[in-house]
């Protein structure tokens, strides 16, 4: 098997099933291709590509940036809007995860 230079795969020679040899994280590698080559008792053989597209699960914390936020607001108004806080996840788990909750300094949900 070719292009598994990581090792992350093993393929079973007896019934041709690829399973994973170790974890794989998403946000390092999240595609493979691989080449697998198939033998007869003939000495005959083919080649295959297989494609292993890793599916993303919850496993990267978002990140605030520009800390610290400083909002103002006048007392009693109740209009609405005070500010806007930024996260990221670019650069970890997809956007499927992205969830904004709010807290007290007392750890209370908002
Ligand atoms: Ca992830």
């Amino acid at each position: 098997m070719a292009g598994n230079e990581l090792g992350h795969f093993k393929m079973e020679k007896s019934n041709g099933s690829l399973l994973l040899a170790e974890p794989i994280d998403r946000e390092q590698l999240s595609r493979y291709v691989l080449t697998v080559r198939a033998e007869d008792t003939g000495g005959l053989s083919s080649v295959a590509q297989v494609m292993v597209r890793v599916l993303d699960t919850n496993d990267r914390s978002p990140e605030f940036i520009d800390l610290p936020y400083i909002f103002r607001v006048k007392e009693n108004d109740l209009t609405g809007y005070i500010g806007r806080v930024h996260v990221t996840i670019s650069t970890s788990d997809s956007c499927l995860f992205a969830l904004f909750q709010c807290f007290s300094k007392s750890g209370e949900r908002c």
